[in-house]
């Protein structure tokens, strides 16, 4: 049996080799790690779709996704780049509070990502200048590179 304490271990140890979050505290990254959810994919299965309203960041444990978007050029959604272990997706909505801006589409069987909530979110972004302030450029980023596709 997998008991609770090594479950959170696992994750903890997990977030601390994440980029994203290297500057936390222990103790922040160990409430992170109580609050997770941990969701699971297929190939071929969409995580996130473009439009949908969303309240949800995910950060990859295992496997890998690909970003796909609406353009005016062409009917079917176009990759822009894949995703993998110790990436991360889904902060787009939380921060804009917008609906989803891209699909998020799993590439590999048994993908694994490690789910937190719009609140968990704001709490482990929110009490950190330098971490709001990073996500906010990227989101802003890119926005610009969604209009010089010509995103819908
Ligand atoms: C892109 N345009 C848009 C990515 C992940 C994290 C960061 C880039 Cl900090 P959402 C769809 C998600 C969105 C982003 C992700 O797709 N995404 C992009 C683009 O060029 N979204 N609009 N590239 S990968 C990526 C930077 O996370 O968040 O909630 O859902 O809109």
């Amino acid at each position: 049996m997998r008991t609770t304490k090594a479950r959170h271990e696992e994750y903890f140890n997990f977030l601390r080799s994440v980029s994203l979050l290297k500057e936390l505290p222990e103790e922040k990254l160990a409430k992170i790690a109580d609050c997770l959810e941990v969701d699971y994919f297929n190939r071929g299965e969409f995580i996130i779709r473009e439009g949908e309203e969303g309240n949800t960041f995910f950060i990859i444990a295992k496997g890998e996704v690909s970003v796909t978007q609406t353009t005016e050029a062409h009917s079917q959604p176009k990759e822009i780049k894949t995703l993998g272990v110790g990436d991360y997706f889904g902060e787009k909505a939380l921060i804009s509070e917008d609906v989803r801006s891209a699909n998020i589409v799993c590439n590999t069987n048994d993908t694994q990502c490690l789910v937190v909530d719009r609140e968990n979110f704001n709490q482990m972004v929110g009490t950190y200048e330098e971490l709001q302030a990073y996500l906010k450029e990227y989101v802003e980023e890119l926005s610009r590179s969604d209009v010089k596709r010509n995103t819908f």
